[in-house]
């Protein structure tokens, strides 16, 4: 069933880099036909980002930091200027400090958990509000989550609390936007090694031993993400909303393995 995307325009935020899972679903994207509109977070990715969104065929390259309101604001007048109808919103984009994924959860200041809620889980808020207007046609909005956000993962802390916030926003969401026709879903992807996973402590033990637990007995491939990102924003996936789906190998279904 090719080109499930034809006709249909999707925004993609949180594109970094060739590792980032919004590459491979900006890909996936595309080879389903849609249009692209990619953006970059600052100018230290903008070189980057516009050969990657060069490569993609995408109709704009924008630049926009989701922490700043300036940023999001400028996104939709130039929406508004280039009569945009939007389809698909994918948000890929999270942060936190690095010293909040190493030391124990109780050690996490204010500022680590502020600063982490607002740009894993408020951003889609954010994002949401502003891309309404210009999903006319109705859509999908589409984010990433870990299971970190349900179960106690070591190292994951502060980053499984802001899920958490970001998957229960995905409920509010999907019950306001409803109404306008506008699916709010996520994707709770299993670890996949990104830049921003590499360099995490013991995010290379994860990944060697999960093979061993998991049902698939492998990892998650970013492209297997992505086709799953594509049902969601296609009208396959027309009755799902409000929803966190697990693309993980089956990981998260097990309990007590012994290996
Ligand atoms: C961030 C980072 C968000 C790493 C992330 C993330 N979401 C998933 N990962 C990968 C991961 C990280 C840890 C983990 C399992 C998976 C890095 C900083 C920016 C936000 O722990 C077992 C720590």
């Amino acid at each position: 069933m090719p080109n499930l995307l034809e006709g249909k325009t999707a925004l993609v935020l949180g594109l970094a880099n060739r590792w980032s899972i919004a590459y491979a679903i900006a890909a996936a994207f595309k080879r389903e036909g849609a249009e692209l509109l990619v953006t970059y977070q600052g100018e230290r990715q903008r070189e980057t980002v516009e050969e990657l969104a060069a490569e993609l065929g995408a109709a704009k390259c924008l630049c926009c930091d989701v922490s700043r309101d300036e940023d999001l604001d400028k996104l939709a007048e130039t929406f508004r200027e280039a009569n945009v109808t939007l389809d698909a919103v994918v948000h890929s984009i999270a942060f936190a400090n690095r010293e909040d994924l190493a030391k124990p959860f109780v050690e996490t200041s204010r500022s680590g958990f502020a600063l982490a809620a607002d740009v894993s889980a408020y951003s889609l808020v954010a994002v949401s509000r502003v891309c309404k207007p210009f999903m006319t046609r109705g859509g999908a909005v589409l984010t990433l989550s870990y299971l970190g956000a349900v179960r106690v993962v070591e190292n994951y802390n502060v980053m499984g609390v802001a899920k958490a916030a970001l998957e229960a926003s995905v409920r509010y969401l999907a019950s306001d936007l409803g109404a306008s026709g506008i699916r709010v879903n996520a994707i709770s992807a299993g670890p996949i090694k990104t830049a921003s996973a590499r360099g995490v402590k013991n995010f290379g033990k994860i990944l060697d031993q999960l093979p061993a637990i998991a049902p698939l007995k492998r990892n998650t491939d970013p492209a297997e993400v992505a086709d799953t990102a594509v049902f969601l924003a296609s009208n396959l996936g027309r009755g799902v909303t409000g929803n966190v789906i697990y693309v993980d190998a089956g990981f998260q279904i097990m309990g007590v393995a012994t290996t």
